[in-house]
């Protein structure tokens, strides 16, 4: 049956409910009578997979039988929210589910909230990998994901009294998961630590340490208005051997589970930083545990089609996700040289046309390093592996550039000191086809910085970019249903059309003056702002003015985001607002500041970020003088899902990191996608985002990259008081030392990094951050020009859908082309 070009297996009404009411007497084994929104939920969802499951089949038959070229993605982190409602929206089944619930005396909504989010990761990385999955499957290529199945996601934010961050476990599957398929017949066995005998001919034997089980759990990806549906496969450790029968036998009950606890433990919990993690051997196994099931698992389909290992490439690319997989390229090597007897030379060739490599960051303190003896203890044959790749490595270095003991010292994958470490991105390198940053600014300081004498070595053409992009279907038409229809209805295409070709959007140019569009489009703005009002109402028990300009900046909390410099201007405002008269108050431009987002545990100066904007809230939100013009919320506990009532509901969404530090930023995508207009820095894909739609329609300030550097200088060897620098931050900084948000003590590490060295230039971009924000109050006045505005910033965004993405990979690196499932 077909609707709006949509295919779908069982789409009557009366079958949806029957089988519904299956699920619940015989899956849940439960009673249809005494049923909560939990266990309808499940069933329903249930009832969804069995539908998604016949195209999963039926895609599978069809990359086994016409077997095309596949690319895997490797990514540490899926950052997936919930699947349901996507699931219903791409099948083309919403109606049909709402109604068929409906009838059995539930409301859809409710039970689609009952879902948990998959929060397998920590921000944009992870973001990103699951926005590439949908397009994958929507642009119908054959795209499969390999990942970790954390028991525990990224911890639940909860604020305590005093405004600090908390912590607790998010045990996301402490109930039934619908949407996995445990395959208890896909299992690899994993070796640690243990010895790395070398033999005559150049190969080696590695024995010994600890053997863990991989089980494969898949889940499904359905594409939009496709019946192709990819696989995301994670992996869970299990023990070998349930327990050490010897200490069991001897009554040592505790020792004989010991071992079965370790293996346990490597896909118990995601790690929360998304800076720094390096030297825990955990995380390290994490990774080895990771790449080397999903490479037993690419090679066994491999073989499978009975080919020479020389033809590898011609039938898989791998996608290294930043550096964390890159464990992947000495273990084909040992894969290739030890158990396949592959010559060295012919399995490196093998290796450097299969991997690609994606970096996702250009901060220093990110670069992943591993120190040796560690990696020795672990993985002591990949290290011998490392080695002999670096060797031959620099030796071709060293002639292309005789005598330039620098230069090799700099490009070698060991970094000397005590200890040694390995660099990972080096590896990542060297080891790949070719390399690419995540938006234009990104990728020319990749070539700059990091690949400098990479791309000298090699040349050019080896690295490249592709700008990030988020999808629609999740972005837009999940989110925002209201701005979907009135798309759908002014541009009189099927919605199939314009979300899965985004660049349709620009039909709504011609519409950007019309009075009666523009009544329409600030209307769907006013509902989602009042659904994000309910929101906040229900979870801080305070009614927001959803008159008011609504101001967002939700990600993860971090010093180069900046998230300080939001909270100083706040607090600017704040004093401009105390200083007026009521009469001069009431021609400004009410503004509700939202805030959200996690700071990594360990991070203190990010914690106290936190502290200081609940506290400031606090004290604007209850002070009766300024209560209708400025109010303030930090949003606990940001997520997927509560950014997909965040988005929609923007006038203006903040993307402030100081300029060269943000990579690209994909949530700027969304805010403008949406219609909300953007005040940021000439950073990231903000950039591409004022080419697109124009500058007069961004706020941009601050300074430029090119800048930077020489201000840092500046910093460190002729600092100027901040006094001098910037009266108007200076005073913000003194009234929190002088308690005016609690105690001033508590702020002084925080106020400290701003007074001293400002790595991140707050004193040199704030007056223009100001200024910035006062061209948006001024711009906000005038309605017309800001509906304007914001229907021509939605309109033009049609380059950041992750289809372009995903399909400039396909062509450019994965050469993988669609495989329709007919
Ligand atoms: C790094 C680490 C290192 C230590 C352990 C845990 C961990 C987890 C994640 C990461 C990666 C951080 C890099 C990252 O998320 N980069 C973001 O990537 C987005 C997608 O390309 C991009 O939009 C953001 O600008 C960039 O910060």
């Amino acid at each position: 049956v077909w609707k709006d070009g949509l295919r779908a297996a069982d789409d009557d009404v009366p079958s949806i409910t029957k089988s519904i009411v299956h699920h619940v007497q015989t899956s849940l084994s439960r009673q249809a009578y005494n049923l909560d929104d939990l266990g309808a939920y499940q069933a329903t969802a249930l009832s969804a997979k069995d539908n998604m499951l016949l195209n999963w089949n039926e895609t599978q038959l069809a990359y086994t039988r016409k077997q095309p070229k596949r690319a895997y993605y490797l990514c540490i982190e899926y950052l997936m929210g919930r699947t349901f409602d996507n699931a219903l929206l791409n099948l083309g089944l919403k109606d049909q589910y709402h109604e068929g619930v409906g009838k059995l005396g539930f409301n859809l909504e409710d039970l689609l909230t009952q879902e948990r989010d998959a929060a397998l990761g920590n921000g944009g990385l992870g973001r990103l990998a699951a926005c590439y999955l949908d397009s994958s499957s929507s642009q119908e290529l054959p795209v499969w994901g390999y990942s970790l199945r954390y028991k525990y996601g990224i911890f639940q934010q909860l604020i305590a009294p005093d405004g600090s961050q908390l912590e607790a476990p998010d045990p996301w599957l402490e109930h039934l998961n619908p949407f996995e398929i445990p395959r208890y017949d896909v299992q690899y066995e994993i070796r640690f630590y243990g010895q790395a005998e070398r033999t005559a001919d150049g190969r080696a034997v590695w024995s010994g340490g600890q053997e863990v089980l991989a089980l494969a759990y898949d889940v499904m990806i359905p594409g939009y208005g496709t019946k192709n549906t990819n696989n995301l496969r994670l992996w869970e450790s299990k023990p070998k051997r349930g327990f050490d029968l010897q200490s069991f036998n001897a009554g040592d009950y505790e020792r004989a589970v010991e071992a079965s606890n370790s293996a346990e433990a490597i896909t118990s919990v995601l790690y929360p930083n998304d800076n720094t993690t390096f030297g825990k051997e955990l995380r390290l196994k994490q990774q080895y545990f990771w790449t080397a099931a999903s490479l037993a698992d690419i090679i066994r389909r491999f073989k499978s089609l009975e080919k020479p290992f020389s033809a590898l490439p011609d039938y898989a690319a791998i996608q290294l996700n930043d550096t964390h997989p890159t464990l992947a390229i000495p273990e084909l090597m040992r894969i290739l040289v030890d158990e396949e007897e592959v010559p060295w030379n012919s399995a490196w060739d093998i290796v450097t046309n299969t991997f690609f490599f994606t970096n996702h960051t250009v901060l220093p303190e990110a670069l992943e390093k591993w120190p040796v003896p560690l990696f020795e203890h672990l993985l002591p044959r990949h290290l011998q592996i490392i080695y002999d790749i670096n060797m031959t490595f620099l030796q071709s270095v060293e002639k292309k550039f005789p005598g330039d003991r620098e230069r090799l010292s700099r490009m070698s994958l060991i970094e000397e000191g005590f200890p040694k470490q390995i660099r990972m991105a080096y590896l990542a390198i060297i080891g790949s086809r070719k390399v690419n940053g995540v938006a234009e600014l990104h990728s020319q300081l990749l070539k700059a910085t990091i690949c400098k004498d990479f791309v000298e070595f090699y040349g050019i053409s080896k690295f490249g970019n592709v700008t990030n992009g988020v999808t629609p279907r999740r972005w837009l038409d999940q989110c925002n249903p209201g701005l979907s229809a009135l798309i759908t209805e002014t541009l009189k295409i099927p919605k199939s059309e314009w979300l899965k070709d985004l660049k349709k959007l620009e039909g709504l140019i011609k519409y950007a003056d019309d009075p009666q569009f523009q009544k329409k489009w600030a209307a769907v703005k006013q509902t989602n702002k009042e659904r994000l009002a309910q929101y906040v109402e229900a979870t801080l028990g305070v009614k927001v003015n959803a008159k008011a300009m609504f101001d967002v900046q939700v990600k993860r909390l971090h010093e180069y985001k900046r998230q300080t410099l939001n909270i100083f201007g706040v607090i600017h405002r704040y004093f401009t607002l105390k200083a007026m008269t009521p009469e001069e108050r009431k021609k400004a431009n009410p503004r509700v500041v939202f805030f959200a987002g996690k700071a990594a545990p360990g991070y203190y100066i990010a914690k106290l970020v936190i502290r200081l904007i609940v506290n400031v809230a606090r004290v604007v939100n209850a002070d009766p003088d300024t209560k209708d013009y400025l109010e303030v919320y930090f949003l606990p506990d940001y997520s997927v899902s509560l950014a997909e009532l965040l988005v929609p509901a923007s006038n203006i969404s903040q993307h402030i990191s100081t300029a060269g530090t943000e990579a690209s930023g994909t949530s700027n995508m969304k805010f403008c996608l949406n219609g909300g207009l953007l005040v940021g820095t000439v950073d990231g894909a903000n950039i591409e985002i004022g080419e697109e739609i124009g500058e007069e329609n961004v706020f941009f300030f601050g300074h430029l990259t090119e800048a930077v550097e020489d201000l840092r200088y500046q910093h460190t060897y002729h600092p100027v008081p901040i006094e001098q620098k910037c009266p108007a931050l200076a005073h913000v900084l003194n009234e929190i030392s002088a308690g005016k948000f609690g105690d001033g003590q508590t702020y002084e590490p925080l106020l400290n990094t701003v007074r001293h060295h400002d790595h991140y230039l707050l004193t040199e971009d704030f007056q223009s951050y100001i200024d910035a924000l006062k061209l948006v109050d001024e711009a906000y006045l005038n309605q017309t020009t800001w509906l304007k505005k914001s229907i021509i910033t939605c309109a033009k965004m049609g380059k950041f859908s992750s289809d372009r993405a995903i399909l400039d990979y396909a062509e450019e690196y994965w050469s993988i082309e669609p495989l329709k499932v007919e």
